[in-house]
């Protein structure tokens, strides 16, 4: 098809958790639509993130699609956490039982997409020499998919092998008996540094900060639960879409100041055994009240000295320098205990910054490492990394990401002013990374197919959203965010301004259940916030 133009009336990017559902619902309401993945597979981020020990940190059962009684009773999850091959193999599933693959591309990626307004199209270009024109960009290219690279000095010269956890290989690497360094210790390196401890032959922990750590309780899933669930799966749908964080949990007790010291201790116990994200929804005051937040901060510290035996380990390992919650919780599988093996050492880089790599190994300000490999878990270009890969631009030559270097600019987290027909899936301004994305991205593209629709009975070749909404939007996100200990920490959810330090939280902070509500409340009747234009 090299030289020809295509058409299609929806482009979709990405093909993970988002791609593979608005490929398949664009196609059963009769679209034409083309997908494009840059990966040999299906799986976005699980294809990707294939590093030891990858496992999800909400339960199996809610981190499905839901939208399908057949689709979503067919699979049956091994475990409480599925672990990353189990959920590669599901998202295979789906796509091979929706048939997604035949409006797929794989290892294609788009290199460019050129927003023409005489011709209300996009202008798209892949790498491998296809020119596509498509009336609607989809962006399903995730938030934390774009990996922040290694640049430390001095990697060239390194003689052993270095990984990327963001970019695993798809074959097996052989690190048993090994010399390893696991660089960073947020979710990737926690969960890949307890891995890797199992075989290795001495295994250095690298961490600038420590994250705060509270335990999955993985175990098989449990069948009783699945069969409940799968008889009425549109139902828990709905229920997901009603919590704050797009799938259900225990609630909150209510507010940590209603109860004693004692009590506070004893719910937080019960949250403890019960695993996962829960902790951080103990009490609905927490997020905004600072003692309350201490509790709990200092609850989790108390079970690091449960579980490491060296005080000076513990020591380090606590988090002690932000509140828990401001930054990404961290659920693990047995990540603490791995500092009592005799083979694993945790590096604290906060006043021992490393200073560069060697040809064997790591070289930080006090000591000089040997290793044979490193594994860098630095994170992500997050939230506009890979819209910026792509090279999105409107007709001014702007990308996304140049419109919203002083401040986000976003409506509904889903389109913004100046980049017509383009949906960015999950994005800044939506509940993005603190929901599940399975319900978000559920959501989202059912509501880009109702913007669509709105504007093809409106005959409208053109939508977008006026400065006004998206500024109204805006503000409503950065108020939501304004009483939020969060918005303080430095993190890859908050952006700040370089030109004045002003401090934006990107995603939308109130809650998904409240996100829905405020969806159709700005929306209204008549797709209010828009402008449909021939
Ligand atoms: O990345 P991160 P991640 N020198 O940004 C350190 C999702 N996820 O890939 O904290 C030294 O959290 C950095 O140090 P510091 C989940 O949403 C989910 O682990 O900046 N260190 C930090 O320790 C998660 O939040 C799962 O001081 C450097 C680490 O690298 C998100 O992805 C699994 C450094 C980066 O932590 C990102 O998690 C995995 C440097 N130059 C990921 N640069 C599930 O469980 C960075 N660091 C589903």
């Amino acid at each position: 098809m090299n030289g020809q133009v295509e058409e299609y009336s929806v482009v979709v990017v990405g093909a993970g958790m988002g791609g593979i559902y608005a490929l398949h619902r664009f196609a059963e309401l009769g679209h034409s639509v083309h997908g494009f993945e840059g990966a040999p597979g299906v799986g976005g981020v699980w294809y990707h993130n294939a590093y030891p020990g990858a496992r999800v940190d909400l339960e199996s059962d809610s981190y499905s699609y839901m939208f399908d009684e057949e689709l979503y009773t067919g699979w049956d999850w091994s475990e409480r956490y599925a672990a990353q091959p189990e959920i590669l193999r599901y998202l295979n599933y789906v796509a091979d039982r929706l048939d997604v693959r035949r409006n797929l591309s794989l290892s294609t990626r788009v290199t460019s997409a050129q927003w023409n307004p005489e011709e209300n199209r996009y202008l798209i270009k892949t790498d491998t020499g296809r020119t596509v024109r498509a009336r609607y960009l989809v962006m399903a290219t995730g938030n934390l998919s774009r990996p922040k690279d290694p640049d430390f000095k001095g990697l060239g010269d390194f003689e052993g092998e270095w990984y990327q956890t963001s970019h695993w290989p798809q074959t097996p690497v052989d690190y048993a008996g090994k010399r390893v360094a696991v660089i960073g210790t947020g979710s990737s390196g926690v969960q890949a540094a307890t891995e890797i401890a199992k075989t290795a032959g001495h295994l250095y922990v690298m961490q600038r900060t420590p994250h705060y750590v509270v335990p999955a309780h993985n175990r098989p899933a449990d069948p009783v639960k699945k069969e409940r669930l799968s008889r009425k799966v549109l139902e828990f749908r709905d229920e997901s879409y009603a919590t704050p964080v797009g799938y259900v949990l225990p609630p909150p007790v209510g507010r940590g100041v209603d109860y004693s010291p004692e009590q506070r201790l004893q719910i937080l116990e019960t949250r403890w055994a019960f695993g996962g994200q829960c902790l951080l929804s103990t009490f609905t005051d927490q997020g905004t009240n600072i003692e309350i937040n201490d509790v709990v901060s200092q609850f989790v510290r108390s079970k690091v000295a449960q579980q490491v035996d060296d005080p000076q380990t513990v020591a380090k390992l606590m988090p002690t320098s932000y509140p828990l919650g401001t930054r990404r919780l961290v659920i693990d599988t047995g990540y603490y205990p791995i500092f009592n093996q005799d083979n694993v050492s945790l590096v604290d880089m906060r006043d021992n910054p490393i200073e560069r790599i060697t040809a064997t190994g790591i070289k930080t300000r006090e000591a000089e490492y040997e290793v044979d490999v490193i594994v860098f878990a630095l994170g992500f270009e997050a939230f506009t990394g890979a819209l910026d890969q792509a090279n999105v631009r409107n007709e001014h030559g702007q990308q996304p990401s140049d419109r919203w270097a002083y401040k986000p600019q976003t409506y509904l987290g889903l389109m913004s002013n100046a980049f017509p027909n383009l949906f960015t899936l999950t994005g800044i301004q939506s509940p993005s990374v603190l929901a599940n994305f399975f319900t978000l991205n559920n959501y989202h593209v059912d509501l880009v197919d109702k913007i669509i629709g709105y504007a093809e009975e409106a005959r409208a070749e053109r939508v977008e959203p006026t400065l006004d909404a998206e500024k109204k939007w805006g503000d409503h996100c950065n108020e939501i965010a304004e009483p939020m200990l969060r918005r303080a920490v430095d993190n890859y959810m908050v952006h700040v301004n370089r030109y004045d330090g002003s401090r934006f939280f990107l995603p939308y902070a109130g809650g998904f259940d409240r996100y829905v509500a405020d969806v159709d409340e700005y929306l209204g009747e008549k797709y209010e916030g828009f402008e449909f234009t021939s």
